[in-house]
């Protein structure tokens, strides 16, 4: 049997060769955006330092100590030069957790910082935090908005009884980490994001009002707030610019994914939507454009989604999810889009500005009916028919 110095030299050839294995794009797709062969980050990327004991007195077996679940939803930013992504790492104990990873080319190569971020807490600690929208904003911190759980303390009997809450916390060196109060809403709120701009001299938020940890009730969608202090957040009114519909990919609920990319076309979002089936809830994502001069008029809105979870993708924790809260366009319109698949696993899939705006101005909108999707099909033959 191998001692365990050799043992341990193998553990990490083994690891190293899964960090640094390089991506190969799918040969077949829409033409809207190119998906990878590989998932750019699983639990099995996390580094070995955080889950194995190396001394050998301690862990005669090589055993590993501490395990991780799932690398999973995550933001994303263009730092130093580097495609750096936050990801919400949850450990077996079902502990979720910041940690960044960054690459020098956005679709492999990615290699995690040496140690998870220390998240300060709000004055009422949560038992979890997760999903973190990372904004560059023009005040000049880099913020990070994500949600924060704690146990429905209303309900003493419901182990499983939760609430969600926007945290806030803001950087200049993605480290240290300044926390704020979190966001004060009558409601609660997952899947808020900062707008990157000033509107009307105030910080904006994106919004999503739930009337419970799971069920957004008679949140109509995604919504949007001003806030005149972001060191005292409060949404004191909020309107939905972005709402749910009857028999489409968001009938339950929907989300902001992260901030949207200015355009010289307009703001193009990228958000998640959620339907019921017999197998449970489907996520998917899809995309909107809103105007330049109003981030909450809605100017394009291709029906149906966009991206969905294809082969293994369907499989993992929570079956038949991709979720999105990262993206980064690059100076040449090149867009990485940071996607999780189950709950279990983060990939890349490459787009452009240009296409992106293309497939929002140019996809025909969701028609309602069958008669209508009917009609639009047939648009479409007897223009190619034509040609
Ligand atoms: O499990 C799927 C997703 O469920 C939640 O999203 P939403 O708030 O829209 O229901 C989030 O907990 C998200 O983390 C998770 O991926």
């Amino acid at each position: 049997m191998a001692d365990f110095k050799t043992k341990l030299a193998a553990l990490k050839a083994h690891h190293e060769q899964l960090i640094s294995r390089v991506n190969e794009p799918n040969e077949w797709g829409n033409g809207i955006y190119t998906k990878y062969k590989y998932p750019i980050l699983t639990a099995e990327h996390t580094p070995l330092e955080w889950r194995y004991d190396f001394c050998e007195k301690d862990n005669p077996y090589l055993m590993q100590r501490i395990m991780m679940n799932a690398t999973l939803n995550s933001g994303a930013i263009k730092w130093n030069g580097k495609y750096v992504i936050i990801v919400r790492v949850e450990g077996a104990d079902r502990k979720s957790f910041f940690a960044v990873a960054e690459s020098p080319n956005g679709i492999d190569n990615f290699r995690f910082w040496p140690e998870p971020i220390t998240m300060p807490d709000d004055v009422i600690p949560a038992t979890n935090i997760y999903d973190m929208r990372i904004t560059k904003h023009e005040d000049g911190w880099v913020y990070g908005v994500f949600c924060a759980e704690r146990h429905d303390d209303s309900k003493p009997g419901d182990l499983s009884a939760a609430t969600a809450t926007a945290a806030i916390a803001r950087t200049k060196d993605l480290v240290n980490w300044q926390r704020l109060p979190d966001l004060k809403s009558k409601s609660q709120q997952r899947n808020v994001v900062l707008h990157p701009e000033f509107v009307d001299g105030k910080y904006a938020f994106y919004t999503r009002p739930q009337d419970g940890f799971i069920d957004t009730g008679s949140g109509g969608g995604i919504g949007w707030a001003l806030v005149d202090d972001i060191t005292n957040a409060e949404v004191k009114e909020e309107k939905i610019i972005n709402p749910r519909h009857y028999h489409t990919i968001m009938e339950v609920k929907n989300g902001e994914g992260p901030h949207p990319i200015k355009t010289n076309r307009g703001w193009l979002h990228l958000a998640h939507g959620v339907r019921g089936c017999a197998s449970g809830l489907r996520y998917v994502l899809y995309m909107y454009m809103t105007a330049l001069d109003d981030p909450t008029r809605v100017i394009a809105q291709p029906g149906g989604y966009f991206l969905v979870p294809e082969g293994w993708e369907y499989i993992g924790d929570v079956m038949n999810v991709v979720f999105a809260n990262g993206w980064i366009a690059d100076d040449d319109g090149t867009v990485y889009i940071y996607y999780a698949s189950s709950d279990t696993r983060m990939h890349v899939a490459t787009s452009s500005i240009d296409k992106l705006v293309d497939y929002c101005m140019n996809t025909p909108e969701d028609g309602l009916t069958t008669s209508a999707s009917v009609e639009t099909i047939k648009r479409l033959i007897y223009k190619n028919n034509s040609l």
